[in-house]
């Protein structure tokens, strides 16, 4: 039995252009397990926005829902963690699970547009997401909800989950809500955009000869 901070890779494209996976397309498929938490996960990011999604955490589970619909990818998650002490750990350890997906999936990033924006509103809320797949992890998290729980979820988390997810896929990330007043609708909105940025930054330019980069490198 393997213990602590371990990854197996299973299925993954792991270099440029390949794909192995289950499904067409550029997927991968992801296994963490540590003393605090299990999780298995895969991904295709040529998807069709199935999903089939169960963390242990309901709200965490509505939101990822919401990003696999919206930026059309095919998502399965199964994580059970030591929720009776805090979501904490299994928010955070499915934002691993997931960034390492989508770097696994996309390998060298040759032919991708690498940058993606989108501005998504829900009714008060509206919030501006932009992504560079540039490797280079860094996340700017401009978002403020005086609220601490949205039902039994603390959603400080949220803020978490997304800097896991860019650590783990080397990704730029900027969130900056522009309006708000509801939490759900707020971090709804943050989903829906990062759907939504993703998606763009992920697709093939027809016109790309290799990765998008004067420095010939997309892997930081
Ligand atoms: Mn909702």
């Amino acid at each position: 039995m393997v213990r602590g901070r371990t990854v197996k890779r299973v299925g993954a494209a792991a270099s440029a252009g390949r794909s192995r996976g289950v499904a067409a397309g550029r997927s991968a498929t992801v296994a963490r397990r540590t003393k605090e938490t299990a999780v298995e996960l895969s991904l295709n990011v040529d998807g069709s926005g199935r999903y089939d999604i169960r963390s242990g955490v309901p709200f965490l589970d509505h939101m990822l829902e919401i990003f696999a619909r919206h930026g059309f990818f095919d998502l399965t998650l199964r994580a059970s963690g030591d929720v009776e002490v805090d979501d904490h750990h299994t928010v955070e350890d499915v934002g691993l699970a997931l960034g390492q997906a989508f770097r696994q999936a996309l390998g060298a990033k040759e032919g991708i547009r690498r940058f993606g924006e989108a501005t998504v509103p829900l009714d008060e809320a509206l919030v501006q997401v932009v992504v560079d797949l540039s490797g280079r992890p860094f996340l700017a998290y401009d978002v403020e909800i005086r609220q601490e729980r949205i039902g039994a979820f603390a959603v400080e988390l949220i803020h978490d989950f997304l800097l896991a997810f860019v650590n783990e896929n080397g990704m730029n990330l900027h969130v900056r809500m522009l309006a708000g007043r509801n939490p759900h609708h707020i971090v709804e909105a943050v989903f829906k955009g990062l759907a939504r940025a993703l998606d763009a930054a992920t697709q093939r330019d027809p016109r790309l000869r290799g990765v998008l980069s004067t420095k010939g490198t997309l892997s930081g």
